[in-house]
C-alpha cells in the first residue's frame, strides 16, 4: 500500500499542540488508505462508505488532494446505471465474516462493468456534492478543475435519483427507505418509524451480526432494532431494489431533515460547480430553493419550533428532537426567523452549545437519550462539523468557534474516535476513525474562527 512519504505541512503555523494533532491526523488518514480509497475504520468498516468518503476527501484535500479526488472517483465509479451511489462499496478482497451485511446478503447484480456483489442497494447522504466543491476551493488549479467537470455529471445523476426516484411526495425531497440511509442509523428519529415494522429476532439466528465482536453491545443498536434493519434491507433487495409504488411495497419510508438538508445543500453546491464547469448553475439554484421551501413547510414543527423526520406511511412527524432537526442550518437560504428557532434549540438544554463538549446526537433530555449507544446521544464530529459551518453562514460566529474549540479539545482529549460520550467525552466506537481525523485537519487548516462560510471567506493558503 502506498504511503504519503512525509507529512504535508498545515497552511499556516500550528501550536506544538495542534501540530502534532495534524500529524496524527494525517496519520490516521494513511493507516485507513486501500489503494483507490479510504475505509472508515480498519477494523469496524473495512469497506468503502458513501458519506464517509465525502467527509475524509475534504480532509484529505489539505494533505492529498489526489487522494481526496481518488476517494471520491472510486465511490462514483460504483454508481448504478440508476444514478444511486451505494451506501457501502465493498473490497471484494475482504472476508465476507469481516463485515455483516456483506456482498452475500445484499446480493447486488453485476452492472456497469462491475462484478456481481460489489455494492449495497442503499444511498447514503448526498454529501458527495459539497464534498467536492470544497476539495476543489482547497485545492484549486486545473487538475482539480478538471476533476469537477469529470464529477459533476455523476453528482447530477446522483440528485435525479434521489429527488426522482426517491422523491415519493413529490416535493422535491427524497425519502430514506433504510435508517441506514440516513447516516444516523440508530437514531431516536426513527422509533416511531421503526414500532411499525414487525421483525422476528430469529432473523440474527440466520444472519449473524459481526458488530458485536468488535465493539460493545450498549455502544450498538439492541437486537431487537437490528433485526428490523435487516428485515427493511430484505425486503428491499428481495424486490430487486425497486423503487416503484415505496410507500405500499416498502416497510419504511421516511422525510428525514438531515437528509435533505444536504440534499438541497448538494444544490447549492452544483451550482458553484456548474459555473467552473461550463453547464448552467440556475436549475441547481432552482432546485435548492425547492428543496428548503419543502424540507420548512413539510418538516418543520412550528409549535415546538424544532424540523423533525416524517413518517411517509403514517403522514406522522416523529415526536423525537434530533441532531438530524438542526441540520437546516446547513442552509443558507432557511428563513431568517426560523434559523433564530434552531439556533435556539441548540442553545436550549436538550443540545447546549457550549466549550466543553460539542452538540450530542439526540436530546440530553428525553427519555430516548442513551449516552453510549450510537446515534442516540454521543457526539459525532461530523454533524457538529456541518452544524459548526451552518452556523458561521448564518452570522454566528461565535458558536461555531466555540463548537470548534469544544471538538478539537474533545479529540485532543480523547483520540479520533468515531464518537463520543456526551458527557465524559470518553471515545467510543472505532478508534483511528477517518472522517473524525479528516475533519479535524480541515478545522487546523482554518484561518480565523471562521468555520468555512460557504462560497465566501475561507483560508489562505500559503504553500
Ligand atoms: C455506521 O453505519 C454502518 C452501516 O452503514 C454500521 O453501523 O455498520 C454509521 O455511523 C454511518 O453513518 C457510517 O457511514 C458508517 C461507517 O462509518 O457507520
Amino acid at each position: 500500500m502506498n504511503r504519503l512519504t512525509a507529512v504535508s505541512p498545515a497552511p499556516h503555523p500550528l501550536s506544538e499542540d495542534d501540530e502534532s494533532l495534524w500529524r496524527t491526523a494525517t496519520e490516521v488518514l494513511d493507516a485507513n488508505w486501500r489503494t483507490d480509497h479510504t475505509v472508515p475504520s480498519g477494523t469496524l468498516y473495512p469497506h468503502q462508505w458513501s458519506w464517509d468518503s465525502a467527509f475524509i476527501s475534504i480532509g484529505l484535500a489539505h494533505i492529498a488532494p489526489d487522494r481526496a479526488w481518488r476517494d471520491l472517483r472510486s465511490l462514483f465509479e460504483a454508481q448504478w446505471p440508476d444514478g444511486r451511489v451505494p451506501h457501502i462499496v465493498f473490497d471484494l478482497g475482504v472476508a465476507e465474516r469481516d463485515y455483516f451485511p456483506g456482498p452475500d446478503f445484499w446480493d447486488v447484480p453485476a452492472m456497469s462493468g462491475r462484478p456481481p456483489r460489489f455494492s449495497t442497494g442503499l444511498v447514503q447522504p448526498p454529501a458527495h456534492a459539497l464534498a467536492a466543491w470544497e476539495v476543489y476551493r482547497r485545492a484549486p488549479g486545473d487538475a482539480s478543475a478538471e476533476e469537477l467537470r469529470r464529477l459533476y455529471p455523476r453528482l447530477v445523476a446522483l440528485q435525479d435519483y434521489l429527488i426522482g426516484s426517491r422523491g415519493v411526495s413529490g416535493t422535491g425531497l427524497a425519502s430514506i427507505v433504510h435508517p441506514w440511509e440516513s447516516g444516523l442509523d440508530n437514531s431516536p428519529s426513527w422509533d416511531m418509524a421503526l414500532a411499525n415494522v414487525t421483525a422476528d429476532e430469529s432473523l440474527l439466528l440466520r444472519y449473524e451480526r459481526q458488530d458485536l465482536k468488535r465493539a460493545a453491545a450498549d455502544h450498538r443498536p439492541t437486537n431487537d432494532d437490528y433485526a428490523r434493519y435487516i428485515a427493511i434491507a430484505a425486503t428491499y433487495r428481495n424486490g430487486g431494489y425497486s423503487d416503484v409504488d415505496l410507500v405500499d411495497r416498502h416497510l419504511f419510508v421516511v422525510e428525514c431533515p438531515a437528509y435533505n438538508s444536504l440534499l438541497g445543500a448538494a444544490e447549492h453546491a452544483l451550482a458553484r460547480i456548474a459555473a467552473v464547469v461550463g453547464a448552467d448553475p440556475a436549475p441547481h439554484r432552482e432546485r435548492a430553493a425547492t428543496i428548503t421551501r419543502s424540507i420548512v413547510e413539510r418538516l418543520y414543527d412550528p409549535e415546538s419550533g424544532t424540523f423533525r423526520s416524517l413518517d411517509l406511511k403514517t403522514g406522522k412527524l416523529s415526536t423525537q428532537r434530533c441532531v438530524n432537526g438542526l441540520f437546516p442550518l446547513i442552509l443558507g437560504d432557511l428563513p431568517r426567523d426560523i434559523v433564530a428557532q434552531v439556533v435556539a434549540e441548540a442553545e436550549s438544554a436538550r443540545f447546549g452549545i457550549n466549550e466543553m463538549m460539542p452538540i450530542p446526537s439526540s436530546d440530553r433530555t428525553a427519555d430516548s437519550f442513551d449516552a453510549n449507544r450510537y446515534w442516540r446521544g454521543p457526539v459525532w464530529i461530523n454533524a457538529n462539523w456541518l452544524l459548526a459551518r451552518g452556523l458561521a453562514a448564518h452570522g454566528y460566529a461565535g458558536h461555531a468557534a466555540t463548537l470548534r474549540t469544544a471538538m478539537l479539545d474533545l479529540v485532543r482529549r480523547s483520540g479520533y474516535y468515531e464518537y463520543f460520550h456526551p458527557i465524559t467525552g470518553n471515545g467510543i466506537g472505532a478508534g483511528a476513525f477517518s472522517w473524525t481525523a479528516a475533519l479535524v485537519l480541515d478545522m487546523l487548516a482554518e484561518v480565523g474562527p471562521r468555520i468555512g462560510d460557504p462560497g465566501t471567506t475561507r483560508m489562505s493558503r500559503t504553500r
